[in-house]
């Protein structure tokens, strides 16, 4: 027995020693991992000194880990109403039906529960967060630009802290107004700008993705979709423009597209709807806001961001996107490569009506006035031979408040996309968002009014500018 025991025991023994070796060399090379590690560190902390001159170091850091942790709280929030709206999302076809009813009140009431949960744990964090992030943008202002520019070229610290913060304004079912700093508000769109003048009037974009309509200052309602279909660069997006007006919270649906711009720019394209223009805003409120809350200055930025706005998205040469309809001038889509930009909105022609334009199905001739008394209206034989003429198979737009949140015409060969559900608080019309996946299936997802936003009753009877 002990000589077995002790025969086995050599046996053992000569291998470990083996691997006593190798532990040696791999033990050297952990620490000169570790060493190499921790001087990556010590430069990376050097870097962030230098980029932030900001005492509070390990302050951030702390911060840093919460972020993380939000963020798979987050992740796996997402997840659950992702699981929850596939159910209620629907193929084009398909009738609507009861269930579908049922299946959006239940995503709104349990999204409601977990804000509340979450709101109130992150609340203490909040103040000093939003304080600090106020203090980035100045603080940064003077560092050489280049410098800048080559920190900034994949990942942008900074417009990632404003979209942290923008994030934030939700607080179960009602959204807090952010302060908004000026030198945020020229940041963001100088950055924006920058990427924007270089897209094309009309986008080429590829599938799969998601297709949003009029958002009009609805915060709530844009953070609600996000939170549903995930942020970029997870998800694609479409915007077809009309971000801004008649709701509360223009600045932040701009900022925060335009900070996702920045971020994610092959992740989301953002259309210029007829709202995107300094004449309406001074109606309709947008001006009114950004004088209030930041400046005259900034809106006179954002003004001429407007007009660099691509105007048409094509999505795999088959669908083709715009904010409004068709025009008498439109005959070939190349003719929408060619418009100039940038460029204010005319009074009427080819710009005007892709931005203004309706479908009409009382329409005998094939374009008829438009009770916006602005641009015209088209009827179904001019989006059947304009599909056919460019080989296409769908005409999407947004412009108009539907009932459903989306509304065929043509056939199927026009859908009109509307994503503020309860639209200023008058209409209790669904927010619509369409999905074209691969092979260009498409699906619905639909956003029903918050219950506990719901306003008044009134009936979609006429066009709203
Ligand atoms: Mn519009």
């Amino acid at each position: 027995m002990e000589n077995d025991e002790n025969s086995n025991n050599i046996v053992k023994e000569n291998e470990p020693k083996k691997k006593e070796k190798k532990g040696k060399k791999f033990k050297k090379k952990q620490k000169r991992e570790e060493e190499e590690r921790k001087r990556q560190e010590e430069l990376l902390k050097e870097k962030e000194k230098n980029e932030i001159k900001d005492n509070e170091e390990n302050k951030d850091n702390d911060k840093e880990e919460n972020e993380i942790e939000e963020r798979q709280n987050e992740n796996e929030e997402t997840k659950e109403k992702c699981e929850d709206i596939d159910t209620s999302s629907k193929k084009l076809n398909e009738d609507n039906d009861d269930n579908d009813d049922a299946n959006n009140n239940e995503i709104n009431t349990n999204s409601t529960k977990e804000d509340n949960k979450e709101d109130d744990e992150k609340d203490e964090d909040e103040k000093d967060e939003n304080d600090n992030d106020n203090n980035i943008i100045n603080d940064n202002e003077d560092e050489d630009n280049e410098e800048k520019e080559e920190n900034e070229s994949n990942k942008n610290d900074n417009i990632n802290k404003l979209i942290k913060k923008l994030k934030k304004a939700r607080k179960g079912a009602i959204c807090q107004e952010l302060s908004i700093r000026e030198g945020e508000c020229d940041y963001i769109v100088d950055k924006a700008q920058d990427i924007i003048k270089k897209e094309d009037s009309m986008l080429k974009i590829s599938v799969p993705l998601y297709i949003c309509g009029d958002i009009h200052g609805q915060y709530y309602d844009l953070l609600r979709v996000f939170d549903i279909l995930k942020y970029p660069p997870k998800s694609k997006f479409l915007f077809l423009g009309d971000y801004v007006d008649r709701g509360k919270q223009s600045l932040e649906c701009l900022l925060l597209l335009l900070c996702l711009k920045i971020q994610y720019p092959s992740n989301i394209f953002l259309l210029r709807g007829n709202h995107e223009s300094e004449a309406l805003n001074k109606i309709y409120g947008f001006y009114d806001e950004c004088k209030r809350r930041v400046s005259i200055k900034c809106f006179k930025k954002i003004t001429n961001l407007f007009n660099i706005l691509p105007i048409t998205a094509l999505i795999d040469d088959s669908i083709l996107c715009m904010h409004g309809g068709l025009s008498k001038d439109l005959t070939k889509i190349e003719q929408l490569d060619k418009i100039l930009r940038p460029t204010e909105i005319p009074d009427e022609g080819l710009l005007c009506d892709l931005v203004w334009s309706d479908p009409s199905d009382i329409l005998s001739d094939n374009f008829g006035e438009n009770e916006r008394n602005v641009s015209v209206t088209f009827s179904k034989n001019v989006v059947e031979e304009f599909t056919k003429n460019n080989g296409l198979d769908l005409i999407c737009r947004a412009h108009q408040v539907v009932e459903e949140g989306f509304q065929f015409f043509a056939g199927m060969k026009l859908i009109t996309i509307f994503t503020a559900p309860n639209y200023m608080g008058e209409f209790d019309n669904n927010g619509g968002i369409l999905e074209v996946g691969e092979d260009l299936l498409c699906k619905i997802h639909v956003l029903k009014p918050n219950i506990e936003r719901k306003g008044k009753r009134k009936r979609i009877t006429e066009l709203v500018n």
